[in-house]
């Protein structure tokens, strides 16, 4: 399986988080990406490709031209308006306020965000475009007739919305790849969302849809981030309702549960039938993720790719969260060895 990657998430470099009250440094670091990198070369998964450019055609089919308009100007304007550093959100509009962008970059950031782990700095958005640019190339990989692509993206992109940034996500890169290659001839698509966080993201863009099936495991929302989604009733709307599958599972998850759930969701999806899968690959399920609370092992993700190999669907993988740097690099190659392994002979 080919890889595609950029240098160009170094741009985005944030110094600090606000994650229990203090500043901290980002969990989602440069380094992430490159242990993923030197993992593959390792044990030679396939050939590591850069991104062709898309221009903003396809993000403008997910995202709204406001939302993309202050995310390009974002850092800038917060250092027009005499402050320093990292554009970091602290008021929203909570409920019972109105929900409008304000003038100033201060409310606007609030207004565009729901979540202040997530700060913008110089190299935010060249970093969010070049991602997109990422899992677009491995996209149009599939749509070239290969079976599968490894879109190692940073920063990620499941929590984003159609207007709306937050949990290191600015531009939701599987959403914008799937929807890419159902306007360049795919008919149906459906994303398995594995990361250990729901995918709130994706799941709004999609929410009202029957052409693409949106199925996520993810931490019981009631014990883990991003709280206000993932919840089992959210099942879709209008003519997309059915075609949104949440299951939330409880801290400690082993894998017994893990794949009892993974089978659940693998079987509604080929009941679906869809032309191509999109997962978004977050390995923060493992065992020993500081943002995840799953009792998963190593080779156990190597399953994971086995059983979603069994699908036999041109598969895209769209890489999102992991955090334990010792075995990030060994858990995302896993995943995707285990689906070379597993694809049907
Ligand atoms: C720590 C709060 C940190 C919430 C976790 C964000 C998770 C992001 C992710 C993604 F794939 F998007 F990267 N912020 N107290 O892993 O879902
Ligand atoms: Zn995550």
């Amino acid at each position: 399986m080919h890889t595609i990657f950029s240098e160009k998430h170094v741009l985005r470099d944030p110094q600090v988080e606000f994650d229990g009250g203090r500043l901290v440094p980002p969990w989602d670091s440069p380094a992430r990406v490159e242990i993923v990198r030197r993992r593959i070369e390792e044990v030679r998964l396939g050939e590591i490709l850069h991104p062709r450019e898309h221009g903003l055609e396809p993000l403008l089919r997910i995202h709204t031209p406001d939302y993309l308009e202050f995310l390009a100007t974002a850092h800038d304007a917060w250092h027009a308006s005499g402050r320093s550093g990292e554009a970091i959100a602290d008021v929203w509009p909570g409920r019972r306020m109105r929900g409008q962008p304000p003038r100033a970059i201060e409310g606007r950031l609030g207004y565009y965000t729901f979540s202040a782990d997530t700060g913008i700095d110089a190299g935010t958005w060249d970093a969010a475009t070049a991602s997109v640019d990422v899992a677009l190339t491995a996209a149009g990989r599939l749509l070239a007739g290969e079976r599968a692509a490894f879109a190692l993206c940073r920063p990620p992109g499941h929590h984003a919305s159609r207007d709306l940034f937050g949990g290191y996500c600015f531009l939701n890169n599987a959403a914008i790849a799937t929807q890419y290659m159902i306007d360049n001839g795919v008919s149906r698509a459906a994303i398995l969302d594995v990361d250990f966080h729901h995918g709130n993201g994706t799941q709004d863009i999609f929410w009202e849809r029957d052409d693409v099936l949106f199925a996520s495991l993810h931490g019981d929302p009631r014990d883990a981030f991003p709280w206000f989604s993932g919840f089992a009733d959210e099942i879709g709307a209008g003519p997309g309702e059915g075609y949104n599958l949440n299951i939330p599972l409880p801290p400690s998850t082993g894998f017994d549960t893990y794949a009892e759930a993974l089978d659940h969701a693998l079987s509604r999806i080929d009941d679906f039938g869809p032309d191509v899968l999109v997962v978004s690959l977050g390995v923060d399920i493992w065992e020993g993720d500081p943002l995840g609370f799953f009792d998963l092992e190593s080779h156990e993700l190597t399953e994971i790719g086995r059983r979603i190999a069994r699908l036999a669907r041109p598969t895209l993988f769209v890489m999102e969260g992991g955090y334990a740097l010792e075995t990030l690099g060994e858990n995302v190659v896993n995943v995707l060895v285990g689906f070379e392994e597993g694809w049907p002979a």
